[in-house]
């Protein structure tokens, strides 16, 4: 019998495989990218989708997959995050032998942080090793995607696999941002390189190549042998990408399963995986979400995406004193939203959100509690949790006045916290 699959055992029911796995997401990451929006929180936290946030769409995975033994490893800046894994997750409270375990970077061994996304992994093995499952799922808490990992646990049984990583086709100019690998016939992994300079692409396919999503099932037994012998490796950076995942495709079974086939989109959706890591992208992914038929659908009652629910009254939306109708098109509108007198096109409203009298809002993200004042024009921006816009402030309409005061992307989108506008945070 190999070490990964048990093909001894014949079928084995899903639900078993998915009982017995153990879900470690790694939620430690800075998310430098995303600039000021990321100085408070970690990515992982970062608000998404007008009432969810970016850690919600992973673990919403993990639970409608029936993986529900998860552990998530925090590290930068984990406050906001783990507030909100409390207020949201904590449902999965060990009494059903469900549970989210938060493992902040605690210096379990050695006088440490989290070295890397290895490391985050070893120093929580204890936890792991006691929840005792056969098989352990390694998670990005990034990305917004939704998988069935039910599907790549049947795979990695299938193959007998050692690792299984699942991996996405992106555009060849785009891969050198990724773990770039090669597959065989059978989709065993042949070679892979950690964010190479010049990647090379799929055969006969030069304008495509084969990336890590930072998903994969290990054998469990095969992941703890592996972690010890990475840590006690010195020339190691104890990372997945540079080291564990590069070791194990040269000496053990390593597979790789399209992510296609564990995509958990209804049938003929396309494979929705966004890595919202920059303000455009964060940008243009709600701005998407407002479109008529989005990749993303959020409706979906099959895979529902599951989040702390604040207790807010219904959307708003009225004339003010001087008879202007209060109205939002083509925008999606969190609850306890106020829109009194002013106009919202093509714009993401987030829980709580206040617009007055006489304010223009257009193609722009408003995170909760935010606030427009009257005559106030937004346009293309992203403006983070608690701001208030003074009457009368123009946003997005003059770009020298724009990068004055706040940050304007290399697309174009202005980003405001309340720092640049001399407030103080809005409490949690
Ligand atoms: P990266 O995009 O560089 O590459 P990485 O920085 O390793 O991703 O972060 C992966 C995950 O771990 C993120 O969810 C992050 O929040 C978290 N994380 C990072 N450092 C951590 C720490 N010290 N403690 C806890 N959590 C931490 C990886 C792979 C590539 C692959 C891309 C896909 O290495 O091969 O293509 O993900 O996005
Ligand atoms: P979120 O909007 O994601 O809930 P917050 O704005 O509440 O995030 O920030 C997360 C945490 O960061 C806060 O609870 C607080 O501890 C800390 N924090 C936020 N702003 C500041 C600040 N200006 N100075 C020091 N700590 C801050």
């Amino acid at each position: 019998v190999r070490r990964g699959g048990r093909a001894d055992e014949g079928v084995r029911f899903a639900s078993e495989l998915t009982r017995d796995a153990y879900a470690m997401v790694l939620a430690g990451g800075r998310g430098s990218r995303l600039h000021q929006l990321t100085d408070w929180r970690a990515k992982p936290a970062v608000p998404f989708a007008g009432k969810f946030r970016i850690i919600d769409f992973t673990l919403s995975n993990c639970v409608n997959s029936g993986v529900r033994q998860i552990g998530v490893a925090t590290q930068y800046k984990a406050q906001s995050l783990i507030r909100h894994l409390q207020r949201a997750w904590s449902f999965l409270d060990g009494r059903f032998g469900d549970f989210v375990d938060i493992m902040p970077a605690q210096q379990q061994v050695e006088q440490n942080w989290y070295q890397g996304t290895a490391d985050a992994v070893y120093q929580n093995l204890g936890a792991i090793r006691e929840a005792r499952p056969r098989r352990v799922l390694v998670l990005s808490g990034d990305h917004v995607y939704k998988m069935n990992y039910e599907k790549l646990l049947a795979f990695h049984d299938r193959k007998c696999a050692d690792i299984t990583v699942a991996c996405v086709e992106v555009p060849l100019a785009q891969a050198s941002a990724f773990g770039v690998m090669s597959v065989g016939a059978d989709w065993r992994i042949d070679a892979f390189t950690e964010k190479p300079a010049s990647p090379a692409p799929m055969p006969g396919r030069p304008d495509t190549a084969l990336v890590n999503m930072g998903v994969y099932v290990f054998s469990a037994d095969f992941l703890y042998e592996q972690l010890e012998r990475d840590a006690a490796d010195p020339g190691s950076s104890h990372d997945f990408g540079h080291d564990l995942i590069p070791h194990a495709v040269r000496h053990h079974r390593a597979y790789a399963q399209p992510f296609s086939e564990s995509f958990a989109g209804a049938p003929g959706s396309l494979p929705y995986w966004r890595d919202v890591g920059t303000i455009d992208a964060f940008w243009s992914a709600n701005m998407e979400l407002t479109g008529i038929t989005p990749e993303l659908n959020l409706y979906d009652e099959d895979w529902p995406v599951w989040t702390y629910q604040e207790q807010t009254p219904p959307a708003k939306f009225v004339f003010d004193d001087e008879n202007r109708r209060g109205m939002a098109i083509d925008s999606m509108v969190a609850g306890g939203t106020i829109i009194s007198g002013a106009i919202v096109r093509r714009s993401m409203l987030f829980t709580r959100v206040r617009v007055h009298s006489f304010a223009k809002v257009e193609d722009s993200v408003l995170l909760p509690k935010v606030e427009v004042g009257r005559s106030c024009v937004v346009r293309k921006a992203v403006i983070d949790r608690g701001c208030v816009i003074p009457e009368g402030m123009r946003i997005g309409v003059d770009p020298d006045a724009d990068r004055a005061r706040f940050r304007v992307s290399e697309g174009g989108v202005v980003l405001v916290t309340p720092e640049m506008l001399g407030q103080a945070r809005a409490p949690g």
